[in-house]
């Protein structure tokens, strides 16, 4: 089987030297780990349909594995997958200027396209993760990210894609027509699919126009609900394009962390704000202090307190993650009780305008089934941002209906007929 995976895409990318395997075999946080005869890494999508129809004759099941850096254990064969890497497909077209539009292999980075489209267009995506998280892991798992509240994620961004179907068929619609009412939106179906139905191998993106003034303010606020009553003070006077949460737990863990001093006064919670404007529109905005960025050196130093979170955490032990969606008014509610529940220390941040948090639970492995429930309970969604994975596939039925996973299974049934690609991601075993 390896001779006929060499064959197709060349025997120096036919990775099996165990160390170097290794990095692909753990995910981010190292709580998924697992075990791969191979890790292939093919160059072009018609190398990519070659492994996949291989494969598929083969019997043999395949991670799809962009920048490793998902959070719901869904891109590391636990089940001795063969990995196909998709990092070296990382190059960048032109940018269509009246279109405002690009399209790139699935291995670009985000970091790569944000520069590449720098300064006349902007991205529209932003997370912390940049420099290593691939476009067609963001795609794969519909990825939100800090500027979600102006710009909705990766699915109102996509606007083209080309993928190979778990048959080893190419599916290429890359034209970027604004207007397109052509039968089924596979790009929008293949988002957030993470990995199960098809190989994103490139995407068209379509990208926003940067803002004019961009201000960014850390805030102190007096709790949740002061950070959702100062987000909507601030999206009424000017358009929003960040509004992100850390509580005081996080911000001292990050302080720690960094050896970075206190950035503003104490406080129960800190918002991190960035709009298109004037700096007087926080005038408009309660808050018990602030500090203000207006030079990029001064940018970064403020969100290092918020996007430093996710590294904080894991320095301390290995986290569980829940990454969920809560309808607005239970958010505040819903952070007090989420605090109580298991034995381990929690951590809560987030995208907070989007009712999207973070809760990282350490030094309790059985919280998942509380939390989660407790979630369901609010009318919330398990998964904002991240996924389904491996993490959470148990509990998929807390939000969706029977009608709704059996539409999955035929869907997945439809595009991937041998079931080899995720095969760990996404439904619960039946
Ligand atoms: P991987 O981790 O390699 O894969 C993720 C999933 O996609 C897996 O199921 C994998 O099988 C599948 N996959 C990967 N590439 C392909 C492909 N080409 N075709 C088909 N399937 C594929 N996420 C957010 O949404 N918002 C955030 O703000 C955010 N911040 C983060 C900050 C940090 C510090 C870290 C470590 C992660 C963060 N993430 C965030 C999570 C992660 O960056 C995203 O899920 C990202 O989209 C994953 O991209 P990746 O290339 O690393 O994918
Ligand atoms: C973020 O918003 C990411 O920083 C990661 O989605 C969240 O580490 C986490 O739980
Ligand atoms: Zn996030």
């Amino acid at each position: 089987v390896l001779d006929g995976l060499r064959e197709l895409v060349g025997a120096e990318h036919v990775l099996v030297d165990a160390d170097v395997r290794a990095g692909y075999e753990v995910d981010w946080t190292g709580r998924f780990r697992g075990a791969t005869p191979a890790v292939v890494r093919p160059a072009s999508v018609d190398e990519v349909a070659a492994v996949v129809a291989y494969c598929r004759a083969e019997g043999i099941a395949v991670v799809p594995q962009g920048g490793n850096t998902g959070l719901v254990g869904g891109s590391v064969p636990l089940d001795g997958e063969v990995v196909l890497s998709l990092r070296r497909l990382s190059s960048i077209g032109p940018v269509d200027d009246l279109a405002g539009q690009v399209t790139m292999g699935a291995g670009v980075t985000l970091g790569a396209l944000q520069a590449a489209v720098a300064p006349g267009w902007s991205a529209g995506l932003d997370l912390a993760a940049r420099d290593s998280a691939t476009i067609g892991g963001m795609v794969a798992t519909n990825a939100g990210g800090t500027s979600f509240v102006r710009h909705g994620g990766m699915r109102a961004r996509l606007a083209g894609i080309e993928a190979v179907l778990g048959d080893g068929s190419i599916v290429r619609h890359l034209g970027g027509l604004a207007k397109d009412n052509t039968g089924y939106d596979l790009a929008g179906l293949l988002c957030g699919s993470e990995g199960t139905l098809g190989v994103v191998t490139a995407a068209r993106l379509q990208l926003v126009v940067p803002p004019r003034n961009v201000v960014t303010a850390l805030c102190a606020v007096d709790g949740v609900e002061g950070a959702l009553r100062a987000v909507r003070q601030l999206r009424a006077a000017v358009p929003v394009d960040a509004a992100e949460l850390v509580l005081d737990e996080g911000l001292q863990l990050v302080r720690t962390h960094l050896g970075l001093p206190q950035p503003v006064t104490a406080a129960p919670a800190y918002l991190v704000l960035e709009w298109d404007g004037a700096v007087e529109a926080l005038r408009s905005v309660e808050v018990l202090d602030a500090v203000v960025a207006e030079d990029e050196g001064r940018r970064q130093a403020l969100w290092r307190y918020r996007d430093a979170q996710t590294e904080a955490v894991n320095a301390v032990g290995v986290p569980h993650k829940f990454d969920v969606t809560l309808p607005p008014p239970g958010l505040a509610r819903f952070v007090d009780e989420v605090r109580t529940l298991g034995s381990g220390t929690t951590i809560v941040f987030g995208h907070v305008a989007d009712g999207n948090l973070h809760v990282n639970v350490l030094g309790d492995d059985d919280v998942d089934d509380d939390v989660l429930r407790l979630v369901a309970g609010y009318g919330g969604s398990i998964s904002a941002e991240h996924g389904i994975g491996t993490a959470k596939k148990r509990w998929l039925h807390l939000v969706r209906s029977e009608a709704e996973i059996a539409a999955f299974r035929a869907i997945k049934r439809a595009l991937d007929p041998a079931g080899i690609l995720n095969p760990n991601v996404l439904l619960p075993p039946l």
